[in-house]
């Protein structure tokens, strides 16, 4: 072997061997998007893949370091990595916002997902050593936020579960709601033989309860346990036929309704929460929480402040810095949260920024932010679609932002003034009716500037926050 080959092979080695280091560093990110029902998960993940394959070559995205610092190469959607989990249908979803007319992608539910491969040039020191370009594969989740809210019942007795959801029921709107309910369940001997068709009825009645809550005019979102709503395959299994219980004065007998209640109970803990838990919560890296702010405005106090509660209740999932039980069972390895508040372009830009602190005020007031052992949490008001404009215009002697835009089911645009995002949350005084009336629009057209990207607002500030230090 000549001189030449055998340098030429050593700084091969060496370069192979340095690489193979490099990407024995997180090569793989599980990225976990949720919100409640209509938060706009579908429409985020769907703009967020978009805009990295082809928002950031017509620079879409200034504010993810990657992209600005010019290493990011590109990214395309590869064959996902889960066998046992529904595909997210990106080609359907930009399908429809790309068509003629543009349209709403549908209403989804349960998991989905989907892998991209991202491929850049390492920053920093990295890059003055490693002259190749690298790939990181994202897998991003898609499920329903509900059933994060049935976490916390992995820390609850069946007792402690039915005293809270009592007590809930004595505030409005649950209070009427639950009337049917709460009087069957008062004809009960909880302490007798249990019979099939008494729980069947007693969970019905419970459900129909919940359902209503969910519903138009109410569309609360405190709402436990998560698959009486969503069932999918477990419609009518024993493990969804249960209700809470009043306490008895002894212990319940095998075999009486009290007992099966609390074991049906324990069983939908063991396998539909713990599974959850199990088998995706405990593998996701990082985790997006998305807010629709602007509806629970739109819907009064009563659904604001049980917005507020579910948000609350998601937080701590992630708050295992406390040593409660449920937070030594729950060790979570997702090290950064981002809350956000989905939709803004429904607003003017200059009332984005309330939009953010109001966010902030609900999710960081509520905890100390030191008691989060290890985990960023960040919040930000975004829009994954811009389907309006903001307008300035003198009114009445005033300069007055306004938003142009097609509202949902009409179809040309018009001139409105939305009204102002309040920076706190708003005193019982303050909520007076017609206050908020925040309206939607169908979706923005892409810009004209290319071929045919859509335009956001602040996907890269999201993007840099949660994937950065990844591709740094
Ligand atoms: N203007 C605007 N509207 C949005 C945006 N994102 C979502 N929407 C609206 O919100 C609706 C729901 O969005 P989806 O993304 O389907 O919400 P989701 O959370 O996936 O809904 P489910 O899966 O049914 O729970 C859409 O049909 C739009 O009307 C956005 O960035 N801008
Ligand atoms: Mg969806």
């Amino acid at each position: 072997m000549n001189k030449l080959t055998l340098k030429s092979l050593l700084t091969e080695t060496r370069k192979g061997f340095e690489d193979l280091l490099y990407l024995a560093m997180d090569r793989r990110i599980r990225l976990a998007v949720t919100g409640l029902n209509q938060a706009g998960k579908t429409v985020f993940i769907t703009s967020l893949i978009h805009q990295l394959l082809m928002g950031a070559r017509l620079g879409g995205l200034p504010f993810f370091r990657v992209v600005a610092d010019g290493r990011f190469q590109g990214a395309k959607t590869v064959l996902q990595s889960s066998m046992d989990i529904p595909a997210f249908r990106y080609d359907q979803f930009i399908e429809s916002l790309k068509g003629h007319p543009a349209q709403w992608p549908r209403a989804t539910d349960g998991l989905s997902e989907i892998r991209l491969a991202i491929r850049f040039r390492p920053g920093g020191l990295l890059h003055t050593r490693f002259k190749s370009t690298h790939t990181v594969y994202l897998d991003i989740i898609d499920y329903p936020g509900e059933w994060l809210l049935d976490l916390p019942l992995l820390g609850q007795s069946f007792n402690d579960w039915s005293n809270e959801i009592f007590a809930l029921c004595k505030t409005p709107p649950r209070e009427t709601l639950s009337r049917p309910w709460l009087t069957y369940l008062r004809q009960l001997q909880p302490l007798q033989p249990a019979e099939e068709g008494v729980l069947r009825q007693a969970s019905r009645l419970f459900t129909d309860f919940l359902l209503a809550c969910k519903r138009e005019p109410f569309g609360l979102n405190y709402l436990q346990p998560g698959r009486f709503l969503i069932p999918g395959d477990l419609k009518d299994a024993p493990l969804l036929t249960f209700c809470p219980m009043p306490a008895t004065e002894r212990l319940p007998e095998p075999g009486s309704l009290a007992q099966v209640m609390a074991q049906r109970f324990e069983s939908y803990k063991e396998l539909v929460v713990w599974r959850f838990y199990q088998q995706h919560f405990s593998n996701f890296d990082r985790q997006i929480v998305l807010v629709d702010l602007l509806k629970g405005l739109n819907r009064g106090p009563d659904h604001f402040a049980d917005m507020s509660r579910s948000l609350k209740s998601i937080l701590k999932n992630f708050d295992y810095g406390r040593s409660s039980l449920l937070s030594r069972l729950l060790q979570p390895r997702i090290d950064r949260l981002l809350f956000v508040a989905t939709k803004s372009d429904h607003v003017a830009a200059n009332q984005h920024n309330n939009l953010e602190r109001l966010l902030r005020r609900i999710v960081m007031d509520s905890v100390n932010e030191a008691a989060f052992n290890g985990v960023a949490v960040e919040t930000m008001a975004i829009s994954s679609i811009v389907s309006t404009e903001t307008v300035v215009k003198e009114y009445e002697g005033k300069r007055l932002s306004f938003v142009r835009g097609c509202p949902k089911g009409r179809s040309e645009e018009v001139l409105l003034f939305p009204g102002e995002i309040p920076e706190k949350i708003p005193r019982p005084e303050e909520w007076h009716t017609e206050r908020f009336n925040f309206l939607e629009f169908e979706p923005g057209s892409p810009m004209d500037d290319g071929d045919g990207r859509l335009n956001h607002y602040r996907l890269d500030l999201v993007l840099d926050f949660l994937l950065g230090d990844k591709l740094a």
